[in-house]
């Protein structure tokens, strides 16, 4: 161990370097498992699969997974809380909650031995980040049914890294114990790195004094031209990391040095990307739904769960000799794609434009239908930096935005520009987005 451990390139060598081969036999080998436990502990599973005329030893290897139905979010909603569970109650050890607001929340469940491979998932994405034991590292997504927070908490631990559970909130503090206890990593939403930058400098703090080296931020879409303004507000190299509570909480998959999309950790959730329309999987490279089978899971092994999370998948070679392969980072969630007159736009590319342009990372996106037509409007605030902010500058500014918007996403947008401070800030996942159509 010693300084071995601490120059550690992956937390798992023998796994994250695994031949395609040995990937093959390890995920076939465990989804037999899988779909056995399936079939002989969830209801719901054994019902569907007997109604599709499916029985365990039709799944020999990993290729037959087409031939198993899907899960969607509303079979978790209508087993609420917890009739999915595959183990005994006194076999549970943590429960946590998906962090939606409308509805009934999802729950979901885990063994110890879970909650130990969860783990393993953030350590690996710690480690790609180039975490290391030695490292003090600043957990600022919440604690409590959220996966955030206890997620990347366990992951840091594991590694072996001392873990500071500050939990989201009381920005100033967290502003604070970065400079006081000299953490390396920070681990919380974009959004909310923002806000812990904004507000290192009203503080007048410099970044750059202080020791922080990386950030590991998810839990909702962002872009790189999130990331350029992260890394310059922070003095920081920003990773990504995604992931969602029905299949284990953060590090389902992270970002290597390589930044050209996530490593799945498909020894546990082996990923397909599928026409959202059709079920229909697609090859490499074409955008779809994110669709994971739990394959190493006990307490709630979900199969051919439907995130709703539009992305892609790569098996190119990458550059940190990882082989698992990569899925680009969401757009977001297919739900929160925005019609505007017919053509579909999301949220993140909105923000591509506004940063390109130089403005504030803060920004509302209203859309409406006034007299049958949609209106969107997007109010954005002015940057702190701009010395004269006369009207005619105004002016001049939202009409080179709403042309930008227009060139880049064939929309026509009604762009605010209101004063620096102005709009929400965010201790967790944004709201951006407030959609007042009614469909009748
Ligand atoms: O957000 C888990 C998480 C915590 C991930 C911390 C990363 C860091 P949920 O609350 O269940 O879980 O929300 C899951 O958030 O389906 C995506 O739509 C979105 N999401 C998560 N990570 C990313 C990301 C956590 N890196 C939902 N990029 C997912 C884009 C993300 N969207």
């Amino acid at each position: 161990m010693g300084q071995k451990y601490i120059n550690k390139q992956y937390f798992s060598p023998d796994t994250e370097t695994a031949t395609k081969k040995v990937l093959f036999e390890l995920q076939s080998e465990r989804l037999r498992n899988t779909v056995k436990i399936c079939y002989e502990k969830v209801p719901m599973y054994r019902q569907r699969f007997d109604e599709i005329g499916i029985k365990p030893e039709d799944i020999k290897t990993i290729d037959d997974i087409t031939k198993l139905p899907f899960t969607q979010k509303s079979d978790l909603r209508d087993n609420y809380p917890l009739g999915l569970v595959a183990v005994n109650k006194e076999d549970i050890a943590r429960i946590h909650a998906s962090s939606g607001t409308t509805g009934k929340q999802t729950v979901v469940a885990y063994t110890e031995k879970d909650i130990d491979v969860w783990a393993v998932c953030c350590a690996r994405a710690l480690t790609a980040a180039g975490c290391k034991k030695d490292d003090f590292v600043h957990i600022s997504y919440g604690y409590g049914l959220f996966t955030g927070g206890l997620g990347l908490h366990y992951g840091a631990e594991k590694l072996g890294a001392a873990t500071i559970p500050v939990s989201s909130g009381n920005t100033k503090r967290q502003v604070d114990i970065l400079c006081d206890y000299g953490s390396d990593i920070i681990c919380c939403t974009p959004s909310y790195a923002l806000y812990i930058g904004e507000t290192a400098k009203a503080m007048g703090i410099d970044t750059k004094k202080l020791k922080l080296r990386a950030g590991l931020f998810g839990a909702e879409a962002w872009t790189d031209e999130m990331r350029r303004e992260l890394e310059n507000s922070l003095n920081i190299k920003a990773y990504d990391i995604y992931g969602l509570s029905e299949i284990a909480g953060p590090g389902v998959a992270f970002e290597c040095s390589d930044q050209t999309g996530m490593h799945i950790n498909e020894d546990f959730f082996y990923p397909e990307v599928i026409n959202p329309k059709t079920g229909e999987s697609l090859p490499d490279g074409e955008y779809g739904e994110l669709v994971f089978t739990c394959i190493y899971k006990e307490a709630l092994p979900l199969i051919r769960y439907r995130t709703g999370d539009i992305c892609a998948l790569s098996h190119e070679k990458c550059s940190c000799g990882r082989t698992f392969v990569k899925m680009s980072r969401p757009r977001g969630r297919s739900d929160d794609m925005l019609i505007i007159r017919g053509i579909n736009v999301f949220p993140s590319q909105i923000e591509s434009v506004l940063l390109s342009l130089n403005m504030e990372p803060n920004y509302l996106i209203e859309v409406d239908r006034i007299k049958n037509m949609d209106t969107i409007t997007v109010t954005v605030e002015i940057p702190s930096s701009m010395p004269n902010n006369t009207i005619h500058n105004t002016e001049n500014i939202e009409k080179k935005i709403t042309s930008a918007m227009h060139s880049a996403l064939n929309i026509t947008a009604k762009i605010k520009l209101v004063e620096f401070g102005s709009l929400p800030r965010f201790e967790g996942k944004a709201k951006r987005v407030v959609d007042k159509r009614k469909f009748e």
